[in-house]
């Protein structure tokens, strides 16, 4: 049959796709593999076409599939009409800016990663794979490829039989939870604006959507699906980067019953941006939800909010107007507040939320003036009291102990507790920090109070898939706490990347019996080291300045600092930087740079000490415990006067180091799967690609080493039987049949081919090829043989005409 042989049955690894799995007692699922007419007049299905996920999508045809936007690279298609697969459908491989997989790139520089990416998003084609990782460019506009028909598709689909797609992973992480057991987690990392929530959203409806139907798991998806509008209104805010930006980390297990149906989940939240309450520069906004409330909220709500509809009357919303082109705020409101309601909030909590909400906002408008003491002390009193008096009314408290406590501080002088005087700056800073902490401990509040509704009973069996969509790695102009602590994180994450890709290839080299060779990778842990050590890292030193007692100020620790890593290669202080006559940037007072993976930053220390104390006066917590309103008192327990604790509270990065390593602990259990976003414009411009932005990114998601990684061991690998069926024409010995074992045949294939056995090893079920090069020529010459088996079939023709 000289027609199988012209059509690809390859596949590559069959790590956790689609189709019949290799390992031993795996489940087999249907694939809904295209059938194409036969010359004989019937219907011919691929033989076994399975693909693993990281074949190339050489061998794959049809690669394109029907009324997607754009045909497949090297694939002419006539829409709807299924045909034998071209001769061009091979081409695909060596035409680099194709390569759907830049494993298979060659030759590997940035030049020509960057190549294929731009040429790639030229034709829409957002989605490009290393291995198992799926890079994503942001294309600033709707395309027409997450309909219900590209679900149906990418659903059960063969891996590589599809373009690469985010529904490919989704659906290739959902089936290898649903039918392997495994748990997964897909961890999403890009910069601001490049894609990753909108990624995260297109990931969780795609598992909604193939997910089964009915009554009871509808409304659990529903209540899932509905988290985001919630979370979005109170956790994102216009930035310049981005309109609709995550101000917070969030992590979102998933679970599933044993039949893969949604049965609830768990959300975490990283760090949210409380800054952003009481200051935001020009051109971004504070959180939505202000906005959202004001333009939407009906005149009673408001009126009962004690507020008014206008956003210039509020000193934390800049009294600025802002409308946003393409976001309708009224609207959202709306749909916030159903959301709510379908996640199972009462109306009593909602009115709740909204009453702390209101007494952020008018917070900010709380004024104070100077005054002077009898003892010509400085003092602070309040200058305009009606808002004062409103936020009492609302919290259930007496205006005279909110003002006490805005102006005023107990402070303990030999076990007597004395009430001194704040100046005014030290008023503001106070009436800011409670504003600042009531807003993010209300947000806690918002997603346990979501995590109450979407939790799954305990005691039922589950089978989790997480879903990270976290900050990426930060390089600014001045990189302050809040850059160290995010981009400790992308550190962490990075560490855990290489570690479980290396895991994964080893396990998968001893289950295939071939000898594991150690590939040199670069390893981060030295970095990741020099900010968590708990002794000698920079958060525990950084902890260490702020218990010690007395007046503080980072001149002190950025001394120890200098002292300790002296010698560290990836620490360089000040001095050192100047000795060197760095001149990249214009060095802050006090700094110190740090060589992260992703690149060099210099951190401005000023404000390290504040930030991470993150400390509330204390009479500040007892007036809001003393309030009547039962949300607000709940969310400040250390205000409790009988709470015999003194004990200071964790600082914000012994938090964050704590949540990060219960993240990673969470993530490394599971199977992971990597969507890197990248943003591929400055400017939020559709279809515009920017090279050197994009440039810096690569560099930063570290895609180089990605790849190198990914193709430390073998860049291929294949079963033997699609292997042998797909190239066996290149023998004599082998085609057009081999009687022997799969293996047998591969390797009399390989064997006259004279290949150096370096670059070959024969697993239990696969072979492995060292470097695309080799696959390349291996191709190549597969082209030269079909097009001689074509003209050969054409002569038969003509001869039987
Ligand atoms: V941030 O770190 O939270 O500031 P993200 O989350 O990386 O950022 P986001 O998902 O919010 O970025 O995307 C930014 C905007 O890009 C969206 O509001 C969309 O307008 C646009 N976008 C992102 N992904 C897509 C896509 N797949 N198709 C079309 C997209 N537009
Ligand atoms: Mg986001």
């Amino acid at each position: 049959n000289y027609v199988s042989l012209l059509f690809p049955a390859a596949g590559r690894r069959q790590r956790c796709g689609p189709g019949p799995r290799t390992e031993p007692g795996a489940l087999v699922r249907s694939c809904s593999v295209p059938q194409f007419p036969c010359p004989e007049g019937g219907l011919w299905a691929p033989a076994p076409s399975w693909a693993g996920r990281d074949q190339p999508q050489f061998g794959s045809w049809p690669v394109g599939s029907p009324g997607s936007a754009t045909p497949a690279a090297g694939v002419p298609r006539t829409a709807g009409t299924a045909q034998p697969p071209a001769m061009e459908a091979t081409t695909s491989l060596l035409d680099a800016a194709a390569v759907g997989d830049l494993v298979m790139l060659d030759p590997l520089t940035e030049e020509s990663l960057l190549r294929t990416l731009q040429e790639r998003f030229s034709r829409e084609e957002i989605y490009t794979y290393i291995g198992e990782v799926v890079i994503s460019v942001n294309p600033y506009k709707p395309l027409p490829i997450y309909t219900p028909e590209k679900v149906e598709e990418y659903h059960n689909c063969n891996f590589f039989a599809v373009k690469p797609h985010i529904y490919a992973i989704a659906d290739d992480a959902y089936c290898s939870l649903r039918d392997r057991d495994r748990d997964q987690c897909i961890l999403i990392t890009g910069e601001s604006g490049a894609g990753k929530t909108e990624a995260s959203k297109l990931v969780m409806s795609y598992v909604a959507a193939v997910s089964s139907k009915g009554e009871e798991v509808d409304k659990v998806k529903e209540q899932l699906l509905q988290s985001n509008p919630v979370l979005e209104a109170f956790g994102n805010a216009k930035t310049i980067r981005n309109d609709n930006s995550s101000r917070f980390g969030k992590y979102m297990d998933v679970e599933f019953d044993f039949k893969g149906d949604p049965l609830g989940g768990v959300i975490s939240n990283y760090l949210l941006e409380k800054s952003r309450i009481v200051r935001h520069v020009k051109g971004e906004r504070n959180f939505h939800i202000f906005y959202q409330l004001l333009a939407g909220g009906s005149a009673q709500l408001l009126q009962q909010l004690k507020l008014r509809p206008d956003c210039s009357h509020y000193s934390y919303l800049n009294h600025e107007k802002s409308v946003l082109p393409g976001m309708d705020d009224a609207a959202n409101f709306r749909a916030m507040q159903d959301a709510m309601a379908i996640i199972g909030f009462t109306p009593a909590e909602v009115t709740a939320l909204l009453e702390v909400t209101a007494v952020v906002l008018k917070l900010g408008n709380v004024k104070l003036s100077s005054c002077f003491q009898a003892s010509g002390m400085e003092a602070s009193s309040i200058a305009e009291p009606r808002e004062l008096q409103e936020i009492s009314q609302l919290i259930g408290l007496d205006p005279n102990t909110l003002e006490q406590a805005l102006c005023s501080r107990t402070v303990k002088v030999r076990d007597e507790s004395v009430l001194t005087a704040l100046s005014v700056s030290q008023g503001y800073y106070g009436r800011d920090a409670l504003a600042k902490n009531i807003y993010s401990r209300l947000f806690d509040w918002l997603v346990n109070r979501i995590n109450t509704s979407i939790q799954v009973k305990p005691g039922m069996q589950r089978k989790v898939m997480g879903v990270l969509d976290i900050y990426g790695f930060e390089i600014f102009q001045d990189n302050g706490f809040e850059q160290f602590i995010i981009n400790y994180c992308n550190e962490k994450l990075q560490q855990i990347f290489i570690l479980m890709t290396l895991k994964e290839e080893q396990e998968e080299y001893v289950r295939e019996g071939i000898q594991w060779t150690p590939v040199e990778f670069f390893d981060n842990t030295i970095i990741c080291d020099l900010i968590e050590n708990s002794k000698v890292g920079i958060l525990a030193m950084l902890d260490e300045e702020c218990l010690r007692p007395g007046t503080v100020n980072e001149d002190t620790f950025i001394t120890k600092l200098n002292q300790i890593f002296a010698s560290h290669k990836r620490y360089e202080s000040k001095e050192t930087l100047n000795a060197k006559h760095v001149t990249d940037v214009s060095l802050p007072l006090r700094c110190f740079r740090i060589h992260h993976y992703a690149g060099k930053v210099t951190y401005n220390v000023t404000g390290f000490i504040e930030k991470n104390n993150d400390l509330l006066f204390r009479d500040l917590s007892q007036a809001m415990w003393a309030a009547r309103h039962t949300l607000l008192r709940s969310l400040f327990p250390e205000g409790d006067p009988q709470r015999p604790s003194l004990k200071l509270p964790p600082t914000t990065g012994s938090q964050f180091k704590a949540s990060v390593a219960t993240l990673m602990k969470n993530l490394y259990s599971k199977n992971p799967n990597y969507i890197r976003c990248i943003k591929p414009n400055d400017t939020k411009t559709a279809m515009r690609f920017t090279p050197d932005l994009v440039l810096a990114q690569v560099r930063y998601l570290g895609l180089m080493e990605n790849v190198r990684v990914r193709r430390a061991g073998y860049a291929f690998r294949q079963l033997y039987q699609p292997f042998l069926n797909r190239y066996k024409m290149l023998s004599r010995k082998t085609w057009p049949h081999w009687m022997g074992s799969d293996r047998e045949g591969t390797e009399v294939l390989l064997a006259e081919l004279k290949f150096p056995p370096e670059e070959l090893a024969y697993g239990h079920t696969k072979i492995f090829i060292r470097s695309p090069r080799t696959l390349f020529d291996l191709e190549k010459r597969r082209q030269l043989r079909v097009a001689e088996l074509v003209t050969l079939i054409q002569k038969m023709f003509r001869g039987w005409r």
